[in-house]
């Protein structure tokens, strides 16, 4: 196991992708732009209800979702490696499963399994792939806070952990699971991390499954650490900070700035030893926002002139 977490240290550089019903939406509610909170917590800072929300998924045609393109610009960027959203807060999920209906496959024009169509052109492409899975669940009933700090009581626990179970089944091999927010009683990180553990022997977890029971450390978002670090760690990052699901009346302007701003960013964590997950925010139709696209490249670019950086 120490050596698998060494692989996972070296992968240093990875693509974070927020995609679920809030891409459709952009940081916007009945035409206002709703400038509280991140967007993919829309349903939370606009304060919609379910039976509303819910709705979105009937126009989520996802008609230039092109996994192909994702993976290459991840190549491009100089990434190893690709998380992605499998659940968010919302509970809706990329994903085929069986514990219900509030699914991509199930509930959407698209009708097919993002992450099964990602992780295969990951495979292609020669990316590990690793999933992003939020333990706050508003579909299975969690009420809204704003710091996401719900328990988990006994109903939800059950479809967590199958959940979790097809998560670590139907995508090959996965080397990251990145969980999030909620507080869990220490007993239910253990059996979380369990199932992983069984199925997926090698995947490295990160440190939001809490009551210390992961591999690795996730910083705060966006914090580069000014000292060095014990153990294996990762900072997940924005381009814009101020969400990662897609906005879209985002301000997009300063692109070389940007594009120095997350160089330094990178060559700091990488110099310390940690892995930096930089996040894109694909948008209602499921494409890259072409801002993000050329700062990554811009990035990449950089990258293969400075090998030694
Ligand atoms: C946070 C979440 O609450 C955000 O919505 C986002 O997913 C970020 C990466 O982690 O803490």
């Amino acid at each position: 196991p120490h050596n698998q977490l060494k692989e996972w240290q070296e992968l240093q550089f990875g693509m974070f992708i927020h995609l679920g019903l809030y891409s459709y939406l952009g940081g916007t509610w009945k035409d206002k732009p709703v400038k509280k909170g991140y967007s993919e917590q829309i349903q939370m800072w606009a304060d919609i209800a379910t039976e509303d929300y819910k709705k979105v998924a009937a126009q989520f045609t996802l008609e230039n979702f092109d996994p192909e393109a994702i993976c290459s610009l991840a190549k491009d960027a100089g990434m190893n490696y690709i998380v992605i959203t499998s659940k968010h807060h919302d509970g809706f999920c990329m994903f085929d499963t069986r514990t219900t209906d509030y699914n991509v496959v199930d509930s959407t024009p698209f009708g097919q399994d993002v992450l099964k169509l990602l992780s295969d052109e990951c495979k292609k492409q020669g990316l590990k792939f690793g999933v992003y899975f939020s333990l706050v669940d508003w579909y299975q009933g969690h009420e809204f806070d704003p710091n996401n700090n719900n328990e988990i009581p006994e109903t939800m626990e059950s479809i967590i952990e199958e959940q979790l179970t097809e998560l670590m089944t139907n995508y090959g091999s996965i080397s990251e699971v990145w969980f999030d927010m909620s507080s869990p009683t220490k007993e239910q990180s253990v059996r979380f991390k369990q199932i992983v553990k069984d199925l997926q022997p090698q995947a490295a977890i990160n440190g939001r499954i809490w009551n210390n029971e992961g591999d690795f450390r996730t910083l705060n978002d966006n914090q580069v650490p000014s000292i060095n670090l014990d153990g294996a760690w990762q900072t997940p990052a924005s381009i814009y900070r101020a969400t990662w699901g897609y906005r879209s009346w985002q301000q997009r302007d300063e692109f070389d700035g940007k594009i120095r701003n997350l160089l330094e960013s990178l060559i700091s964590i990488r110099a310390r030893g940690g892995n930096y997950l930089l996040n894109i925010g694909p948008q209602a139709d499921g494409s890259i926002v072409d801002f993000e696209a050329n700062v990554l490249q811009g990035m990449g670019k950089w990258i293969k002139h400075h090998p030694n950086a």
